[in-house]
């Protein structure tokens, strides 16, 4: 084996997170396949749980791969993936070792750094993964000094290039150099025991299942799909917005992939057995190329079941093709965040997110009228946020649910290299995690949600209040 990526989600004893893997590992074990390199991805929470351990020494002893990429994206999973570097390096020190993903961008420089780990690639990972794997697997003996020269021409790379010199190379975003029709975000014959992650179990709850309706809303046989890249927003708290997607990805605006790419990876996950197509990429709030790849679904009649994440409030029109091209149980997700629209400007900060609550419910009006299910995501934490907004917030949300939409409040995360992790005192938050170090602290902890926590609200009240919440929309009943 040329190449294994490594997708390791945070497993404990009462709970796992991050059993989603980034959509980008299948385009990115794509690209090596298609240089003829061999390669296979390693779900390690299909096949292993914390009374189950993976034997993962024997997997790499059996296949001696030369390079092993793994997924540090999710900062929830940092723990664990700096504990496997280290678990590889031991076990098969022959192997290099890469790591990529937003947080792995985010703390490249330190990343490198680590003693297990060989190489970081920032931002797109596809043309510089394929380029570094080729290099090591050159028939070249590679003298240390050829080696250096070859890896400083690949975009995107960190590597030490002496004792203690971590050199970055310069950032290239994807779309620069987009290979025409070369393309695919679904490649389950490259995943190992693929029929577990398109299978019947629920991998993501991020619909709060502690409220009884909300049950109706989860889904198995789902494909995460991302069609596109980039975010033209700002919010406060993400660590995927306009201003990092250029720090981190050399992105200026976000661009959708081209049609045909995306129909035809779409009925392959259809031929596969996939159902459901969960879309959280909507970066455009006239939906002009989102009406287009839905005819174009249409027309080859790929009916899937849609839940889509709407990053601006849906129009009517948007509504209409959801409902022509998906099947009745479909989802629009909204997320306000906030019940106050003074928090809400504040931390959304862009003049598409200025709505006003009437808008919103205009908005599930049109949801509701074309017969589809809606539901609403709350934040609680946001910067700026006291008691009294928190208060804003349970009004909007017990309201919407007696509309008969179903409704989750989440904490607020604390994204690396957002702009609230970056200036936390300019946003009035204490943010639990300064550094690659304190999220590998906390995440190798059993605590559940590294939220924001300010002086006017603790963590402790942020709990006591989405605790409250939830048993106050148990108890309204369903339509
Ligand atoms: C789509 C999306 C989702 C989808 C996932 C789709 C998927 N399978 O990837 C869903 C809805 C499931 C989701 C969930 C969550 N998300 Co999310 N999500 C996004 C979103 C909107 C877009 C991501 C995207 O465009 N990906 C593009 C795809 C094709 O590329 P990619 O997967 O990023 O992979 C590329 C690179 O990252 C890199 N790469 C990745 N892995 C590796 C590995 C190696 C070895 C290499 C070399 C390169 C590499 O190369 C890839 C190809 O170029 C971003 C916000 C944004 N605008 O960016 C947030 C974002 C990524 N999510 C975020 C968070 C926090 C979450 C949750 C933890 C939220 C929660 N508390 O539940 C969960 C995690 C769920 C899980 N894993 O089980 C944060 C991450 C911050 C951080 N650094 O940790 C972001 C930045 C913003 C946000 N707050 O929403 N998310
Ligand atoms: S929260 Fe969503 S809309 Fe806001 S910046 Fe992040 S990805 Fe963009």
């Amino acid at each position: 084996m040329d190449c294994l990526l490594i997708h390791a989600p945070r497993q404990r004893p009462r709970f796992n997170q991050i059993m989603v893997m980034p959509a980008g590992l299948f385009s990115l074990a794509h690209g090596l396949d298609r240089r003829g390199l061999s390669v296979r991805i390693l779900h390690l929470g299909l096949i292993s749980s914390p009374e189950r351990p993976f034997d993962l020494p024997a997997y790499l002893k059996r296949h001696r791969p030369a390079l092993v990429g793994l997924s540090l994206h999710w900062f929830y999973s940092t723990s664990e993936v700096l504990a496997l570097a280290e678990e590889i390096k031991r076990s098969s020190p022959h192997a290099r070792v890469v790591v990529g993903g937003y947080t792995a961008s985010c703390f490249a420089e330190t990343l490198c750094a680590q003693p297990a780990v060989d190489y970081v690639i920032r931002g797109d990972g596809e043309p510089a993964l394929a380029d570094l794997c080729s290099i090591l697997m050159d028939a070249d003996p590679h003298p240390p000094a050829r080696l250096s020269e070859r890896l400083a021409e690949v975009p995107n790379l960190v590597y030490a290039s002496g004792p203690k010199r971590i050199r970055k190379n310069s950032l290239r975003c994807f779309d620069a150099d987009l290979p025409d029709g070369q393309l695919s975000l679904f490649r389950p014959d490259l995943l190992e025991a693929a029929s577990g992650y398109f299978s019947t179990s629920i991998l993501y709850k991020d619909f709060d299942d502690r409220i009884v309706s909300n049950r109706r809303d989860l889904y198995s046989n789902v494909l995460f799909y991302t069609p596109g890249r980039g975010c033209p927003f700002d919010c406060s708290f993400c660590g995927g917005s306009r201003r990092v997607q250029q720090r981190l990805f050399a992105r200026r605006k976000p661009f959708f992939f081209d049609t045909q790419t995306i129909v035809t990876d779409l009925q392959r996950a259809a031929r596969h057995g996939v159902k459901t197509l969960r879309l959280s990429f909507d970066p455009d709030p006239e939906r002009r190329r989102y009406r287009e790849i839905f005819a174009a679904l249409a027309k080859e009649k790929l009916r899937f079941r849609l839940v889509f994440d709407c990053w601006t409030l849906p129009r009517q029109d948007f509504v209409r093709s959801v409902q022509s091209c998906f099947t009745r149980d479909s989802l629009l997700v909204l997320s306000p965040d906030a019940g106050s629209a003074q928090i809400r400007a504040r931390n959304k900060r862009h003049p598409a997110h200025a709505f006003s609550d009437q808008d919103l419910l205009d908005s599930l009006e049109s949801v509701r009228d074309a017969g589809m299910g809606g539901h609403v995501f709350f934040g609680a934490g946001l910067p700026f946020e006291d008691a009294s907004d928190l208060a804003a917030t349970r009004r909007l949300a017990l309201m919407i649910r007696k509309m008969g939409f179903h409704i989750s409040v989440l904490p607020i995360d604390c994204d690396p290299c957002s702009a609230v992790f970056d200036d936390p005192r300019a946003f009035r938050v204490e943010a639990r995690a300064r550094s690659l170090d304190d999220y590998a602290r906390w995440t190798a902890t059993d605590r559940r949600f590294m939220g924001l926590a300010s002086d006017t609200l603790s963590e402790r009240q942020i709990a006591a209040f989405i605790d409250e919440t939830v048993a106050l929309l148990n108890r309204i009943p369903g339509p």
